[in-house]
This record gives C-alpha cells, sequence and structure tokens, in this order.
C-alpha cells in the first residue's frame, strides 16, 4: 500500500522557550560540590543553564540546590526523583526535559569536578560552530589527560575504552566520556525510551547510537580530575554492565533500524514567511526523513518522495537550511494538507 499524507501529524513545535544552552547534572550525595559547581556553570560567558536531577540524596543535596534556586530562579532547575535510579536514567529524564523546553544545546556533566566547567565554552564552539553534533569532552584523544587516578583505574578505564572500540567499531577514543554536548536534533533522533544502560554502558550506548544515526560525533581534549570530595558510586556492577553490555549492543544493532539524522528542508517561500524560525513544512519533511530506513526506501521505490513533496510540502527539494524544527511522532492525519499550507 502506497503512503499518503495520514501518515503525518503536525503537532505544536515548543511548549516554553527558556534559554539555549542547558547543562544537566545527575546528582547523588554531593552536598560538598553542588554548590560550588553551579557557581562555576553560571561564571562561564554563555548563558549556560543549569537542571540538576537528584535522586534524594540522603546528604540533602537537593536543599542546598532548592535555596540557591531563589537566588538564580530563572537559570537553576531540579528535577527531584525518588530514591537512586542511576546516572543513566538521571540524565534520560533530564534530556526529555530539555527537549520540552525547547533548548538547543543540551550538556551531560558530572557535579564533582572531573570536568572541568571552563570547558564548556568550547564543547558549545564545537557544535555551535565547528558542525559537530555531538562534541565529547576526551580524555584520551592526546594521551592519557588524567589526574589523580590511581595507576589501576587509568589503565581500567582507557582499555576498557579500547575494548569497547574494538567490539563497537566506534570512531572515538574515549567511548566512556561522561562530558558532553548534544546538538537538539541528536536527541530528538534518539528514541530515548530505547536506551537501556545505567552506568558507563549509558554513555557508550548514546555514543554508539548517535553514530549509527549518522550524527557527527568530535572529541576535543580534556583534563579529567579526580575529585577531591565527596565519594565515587563508580562499582563492579556499573563496569560489568558496560563490559557485556558493548557486545549486546552489537549485535542487536545488526537486527535493528536506527531513524536517520534528519534532513532538514524548508520551502523558499515558508524561509521567507519566517526566516530562520521553524515551519509546518519543515517539520513534516522533516518526519519523513526521521522514518527508519526500510519505510523510506520503500517510499523511494513508489516514487513517493516526489508525490509528497508535492501534496504535503509543496515545497521544491531544492533549499536546504536547518530550521529549529523536530522530527515528531508518526500517526495519522487526515488535515494535514491544508496545515502543511499555514
Ligand atoms: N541522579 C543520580 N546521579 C548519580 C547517580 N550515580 C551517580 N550520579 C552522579 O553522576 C555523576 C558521576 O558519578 P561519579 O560518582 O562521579 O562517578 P564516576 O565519575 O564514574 O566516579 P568517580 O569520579 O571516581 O567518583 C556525579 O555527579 C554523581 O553524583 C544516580 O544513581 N542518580
Ligand atoms: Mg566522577
Amino acid at each position: 500500500m502506497l503512503p499518503n499524507c495520514t501518515n503525518f501529524k503536525f503537532i505544536p513545535l515548543q511548549i516554553k522557550t527558556l534559554g539555549e544552552n542547558l547543562v544537566i547534572i545527575p546528582t547523588y550525595n554531593e552536598k560538598e560540590n553542588i554548590e560550588n559547581i553551579i557557581y562555576a556553570v553560571f561564571r562561564q560567558p554563555h548563558d549556560f543553564h543549569l537542571l540538576i536531577v537528584d535522586d534524594a540524596s540522603p546528604d540533602g543535596t537537593a536543599e542546598i540546590v532548592k535555596n540557591l534556586q531563589q537566588k538564580f530562579p530563572d537559570r537553576l532547575f531540579m528535577i527531584q526523583r525518588p530514591g537512586k535510579m542511576g546516572l543513566g536514567t538521571a540524565y534520560i529524564t533530564g534530556f526529555k526535559w530539555a527537549l520540552q523546553h525547547d533548548y538547543q544545546y543540551i550538556y551531560e556533566m558530572d557535579a564533582d569536578f572531573s570536568h572541568n566547567p571552563d570547558d564548556l565554552p568550547r564543547l558549545y564552539a564545537s557544535c555551535a560552530l565547528d558542525g559537530a553534533d555531538m562534541a565529547i569532552g576526551s580524555r584520551y584523544l592526546t594521551g592519557v589527560n588524567v589526574l589523580n587516578w590511581p595507576l589501576k583505574r587509568v589503565l581500567m578505564s582507557y582499555f576498557a575504552s579500547y575494548y569497547v572500540r574494538i567490539v563497537t567499531g566506534l570512531k572515538v577514543t574515549d567511548t566512556t566520556a561522561g562530558f558532553v554536548c548534544y546538538k537538539r536534533k541528536v536527541l530528538e533522533t534518539i528514541d530515548l525510551d530505547k536506551i537501556r544502560f545505567k552506568g558507563y554502558g549509558f554513555q557508550i550506548e548514546m555514543k554508539f547510537t548517535a553514530e549509527k544515526c549518522g550524527f557527527q560525533l568530535k572529541e576535543i581534549p580534556i583534563v579529567f580530575i579526580n575529585r577531591e570530595y565527596g565519594t565515587s558510586k563508580m562499582s563492579s556492577g556499573i563496569f560489568g554492565e558496560a563490559f557485556f553490555g558493548v557486545i549486546q549492543l552489537k549485535i542487536e544493532s545488526w537486527f535493528r533500524d536506527f531513524p536517520k539524522k534528519a534532513i532538514y528542508i524548508r520551502s523558499p517561500d515558508a524561509a521567507q514567511r519566517n526566516p530562520g524560525g521553524p515551519s509546518a513544512t519543515s517539520t513534516i519533511a522533516v518526519e519523513f526523513f526521521g522514518l527508519p530506513n526500510k519505510a523510506r526506501n520503500n517510499y523511494r521505490r513508489h516514487g513517493e518522495v516526489s508525490r509528497i513533496a508535492l501534496r504535503c510540502i509543496r515545497a521544491t527539494f531544492t533549499t536546504f537550511t536547518e530550521p529549529a524544527c523536530r522530527p515528531i511522532p508518526r500517526c495519522g492525519h487526515p488535515d494535514l494538507q491544508s496545515r502543511a499550507d499555514t
């Protein structure tokens, strides 16, 4: 059966815009670090906002954040979860919040100063100016830039990264890095509900999935410093998950259809009406190109691309820009035609 316009649905593009850059910090018992890291992020030249995802830290981390929220009501946000649920799910919760609030650049960072907040502008520059879809603060790009870790831990981390590269084929030297900037389109394209790993495995899975979706991953060298205050949440369980998880990840990828990086298209008249902004037409195009490979090939085989272009998008395929729009869930909507013309 040939697909038609009812494969698409137009939804409002944004809920509420708060800012451009959002740094997500998951916390569990970080009372010694949290206040300093918040100030260190707000000292940066860009207007970084902060989302703390706290898992009911028994040491009262959330209370410290709540106090500071009175001082920074427009920049400091917090999600409190009822118990320790792991770093991976904390980030997924944060990513969804960031997308809902229309942030363009979304960062992962630890609370313990292992990641230097002064490097945030470099991650931003890599995505905003240097073409990266995902910028990774890398410990191993230029040798081994890790300070104050016991040798055993350095070796374990370095060879774990090497092992992951061999198994997955990822072209990244620091595969478990957790200091990252994503362009929003990466998080929109990846099916966040399908990310399963929680510890280091989560970091690997995000990079692996982003690369499979066709995004450009770029590493920038950073110096990683062992935490001075607070205690590590690293455990052998987290290590085991990553070790066996990557084999599973690789095998599953042979049978999985990854959503592809959206190609953004706007009709010239839509661009004229709303320069730089999102448009119904571009959203529909993005939705089409966000379809799994199999579905898109099916459409192509039937010459359906141009029919969809004519009937739904009413655009030429010649103007390629990158508007702020997002792929949307696929489902039927009969009056799309008229909406596409608005
Ligand atoms: N919300 C939430 N945050 C977590 C959880 N586990 C760890 N974190 C936070 O995630 C970040 C990284 O955790 P760390 O304990 O520093 O882990 P690590 O960097 O691998 O280990 P060390 O630096 O050696 O201590 C920190 O900000 C932690 O507070 C969790 O289950 N839930
Ligand atoms: Mg740490």
